[in-house]
């Protein structure tokens, strides 16, 4: 792999500590929600990033907020990391009128115009031509902006990867193709499903600069963003990025989990992104137990308060059922 990580001593320590702390808050977001989801309480489906942190916050700080992700089906990290208020995320998966779809996304579909949240996605694959005709939108309007398109390696053999791939390349678009790469496509080993593993030799193919990395490291994470988004945003076009990680729960709370052993999962979660940083940090002296626990309670009560924020809020009205669906020209038609 690319040594593309930073040294800590380059981010400060009130930056860092920001890191840890909001990779907690994801965690802390998952887990809750995942209990919730057991319980009966959320509607849909959850897909949880849990074990994947160190990317939606590596490349989400990275980011300006005027800069543009488009996400996928296991988009919560995405939308925190990206700036989403945790009122509006909870509401939204209890499909309260207080959430960031008013109530009609849900888990798979939280978007955020405000923030530059294009949109988690229930299509697999289905961010790539959203990312790309963003990406167009910016250098056609002359911004500095750029788009990060978060996908996973699921999405790796569709059609439009290539379609939008190419676009991007043949135009020097200012996009950052992320691959979330867990190595499972829900219950399929990607060794079952993908010819060519190494996913960062298809950027020639597009005439884009690819790396690898690992990205349960932050670090590495930050450092290979920071080089694509100078990329980006001096025209010097895209950059696809395979990062490594694993995800911690099924594919979906309640999934059996049966396609992987017991053990290729403990060996993965030695890997945790958020306890390697913090060993990171401990080692630095930047960061001592009684400050870890005094972030992670206030993460937790942050928590609280925003589920107790969704729970509080209303439903949508059934009357409402056509609003936002089309437009209201067609509306008054109907
Ligand atoms: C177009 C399309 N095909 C199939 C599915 C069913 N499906 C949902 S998630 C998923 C696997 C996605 O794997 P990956 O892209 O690696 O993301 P991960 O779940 O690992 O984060 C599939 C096949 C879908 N939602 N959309
Ligand atoms: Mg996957």
């Amino acid at each position: 792999m690319t040594q593309l990580a930073i040294p800590l001593e380059d981010i400060g320590r009130e930056y860092a500590l920001a890191h840890l702390r909001m990779m907690v808050k994801i965690r802390a977001f998952e887990t809750r929600v995942g209990v919730l989801f057991l319980d009966g309480q959320l509607p849909g489906f959850i897909h949880s990033c849990a074990g994947q942190e160190a990317i939606a916050v590596g490349v989400c700080s990275s980011l300006l907020l005027t800069d543009f992700v488009t996400s996928t089906h296991r988009g919560h990290g995405h939308s925190i990391a990206k700036g989403i208020s945790l009122n509006s995320i909870f509401a939204e998966l209890f499909g309260k009128v207080t959430g960031a779809c008013r109530g009609r996304g849900g888990s798979m579909h939280v978007a955020d115009f405000s923030i530059g949240m294009l949109g988690a996605n229930g299509i697999v694959g289905g961010g790539y031509g959203i990312a790309v005709g963003a990406a167009l939108s910016c250098k056609y309007r002359k911004t500095s902006d750029v788009v990060v398109c978060f996908f996973g390696d699921g999405a790796l053999n569709k059609g439009t990867f290539h379609e939008s791939l190419n676009f991007a390349g043949l135009h020097k678009l200012p996009v950052i193709f992320v691959c979330e790469n867990n190595g499972y496509a829900q219950f399929t080993d990607m060794r079952r499903t993908t010819a060519n593993e190494n996913i960062a030799s298809r950027a020639e193919t597009y005439g884009m600069h690819g790396d690898t990395l690992d990205g349960n490291d932050l670090l590495e994470v930050i450092g290979a963003m920071r080089i694509a988004i100078v990329r980006a945003r001096s025209g010097l076009g895209p950059t696809l990025l395979d990062m490594k990680s694993y995800r911690f729960s099924g594919h979906y709370v309640g999934d059996a989990e049966v396609y992987r052993s017991k053990s290729e999962v403990d060996l993965m979660k030695q890997k945790d992104p958020i306890e390697r940083f913090k060993v990171k940090l401990f080692d630095s002296g930047w960061l001592d137990l009684a400050t870890f626990d005094a972030l992670q309670s206030q993460v937790d009560h942050e928590i609280g308060l925003a589920e107790e924020f969704a729970r509080d809020s209303e439903f949508p009205l059934p009357s409402d059922a056509l609003r936002d669906v089309f437009s209201e020209d067609i509306l008054h038609d109907i």
